[in-house]
């Protein structure tokens, strides 16, 4: 009937204006982060940004700068506080300098799988952590993985915790890493990343630590010869925008991009965990020496870096402490 075929039309229009009315603004915003775009980060960063798009019908664009375009990690951190930069996406390690409790993702050996550290990082200490961003003129999104961290280094393959002694190692600008290796008789020499390979090169460093797929898309091959599994600590990798931008935004908006990067995270997880099983393969063809440690090391090794684990247990609280435990 007409009048059946009017409601039909009516809806129609309802629900267009219903969709035209979510807010959105056209927006196109500067996101940078220090890996290569043939990185899973890369890849996922790429993900997240066709899926702002896609969800805002093409009105929310980002101009995109990897590889340290936009300067270290420290550096986009800060410009992104200032607005100055929109989105940043980096490891957590040198979050820590701004809010203390983000060193809870860096004691040594907390994670023994992928699986825990997801549990931890999308539970609530990762959700405390996001928020504790807001703090500090910034708003996190969600966490992508960097991965599991293995030590690099020119001189022998590392076996047990004695072979670290005496190495000159570069570690991320954050205190439990520093303090970690220390404990070991390293010496750590907190440097940013942009500068590493160099320092390897010349020689000023022996070792670094970081997980494979960094080491491969780096070609940290043509300056080390040796890659230990010690999988000694897991590094999460935070999307963060400035708060700026994000007082800004619509809560349609907010749901986009908070939606864009849990959707994103998911591929970008799997795909570097699929990944790796490849590159090492590819570093082994280009004259890279993996050695795995024994159990029996690992747990020494652990046992040396106790006390890190308990001086900063303090600083982020027992409470966070506990929860990460019963998230694991
Ligand atoms: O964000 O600084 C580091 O070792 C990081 O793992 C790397 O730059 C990726």
């Amino acid at each position: 009937t007409s009048a059946s075929a009017a409601v039909a039309v009516l809806s129609t229009i309802l629900l267009s204006t219903s969709t035209l009315a979510a807010d959105v603004k056209e927006r196109t915003l500067k996101f940078g982060y220090s890996t290569f775009e043939a990185h899973p980060l890369g890849q996922g960063a790429n993900k997240f940004v066709e899926l702002v798009g896609k969800k805002s019908d093409g009105k929310i664009k980002m101009k995109v700068y990897p590889a340290t375009q936009l300067g270290s990690e420290t550096q986009t951190i800060s410009a992104t506080q200032g607005g100055v930069q929109d989105i940043v996406g980096t490891s957590t390690a040198p979050l820590t300098g701004l809010v203390k409790e983000y060193a809870i993702f860096d004691f040594p050996f907390l994670f023994a799988n992928a699986k825990e550290a997801d549990a931890v990082v999308d539970g609530p200490v990762g959700q405390t952590l996001l928020a504790k961003l807001s703090e500090k003129n910034l708003a996190g999104l969600c966490f992508f993985e960097n991965g599991f961290r293995n030590v690099t280094n020119s001189k022998r393959p590392i076996t047990k915790g004695e072979d670290v002694a005496g190495l000159k190692i570069r570690t991320m600008q954050n205190p439990v890493y520093i303090d970690s290796f220390k404990a070991l008789g390293a010496n750590a020499v907190p440097m940013p990343w942009p500068e590493v390979y160099t320092a390897l090169e010349s020689g000023a460093i022996d070792a670094q630590e970081n997980p494979y797929g960094i080491i491969s898309v780096n070609k940290l091959n043509e300056v080390q010869k040796y890659i230990s599994v010690t999988k000694h600590a897991y590094s999460p990798w935070a999307m963060i925008m400035s708060k700026k931008l994000w007082d800004d935004l619509s809560n349609d908006e907010r749901k986009i991009f908070v939606d864009s990067c849990n959707e994103a995270k998911e591929f970008q997880r799997k795909f570097s965990r699929e990944e790796d099983a490849k590159i090492v393969a590819d570093l082994k063809s280009k004259g890279m020496a993996i050695n795995e440690l024994s159990p029996e090391e690992v747990a020494k090794i652990k046992a040396t870096l106790q006390p890190v684990i308990d001086k900063y247990s303090a600083t982020v609280g027992a409470d966070l402490v506990k929860q990460a435990q019963a998230s694991i």
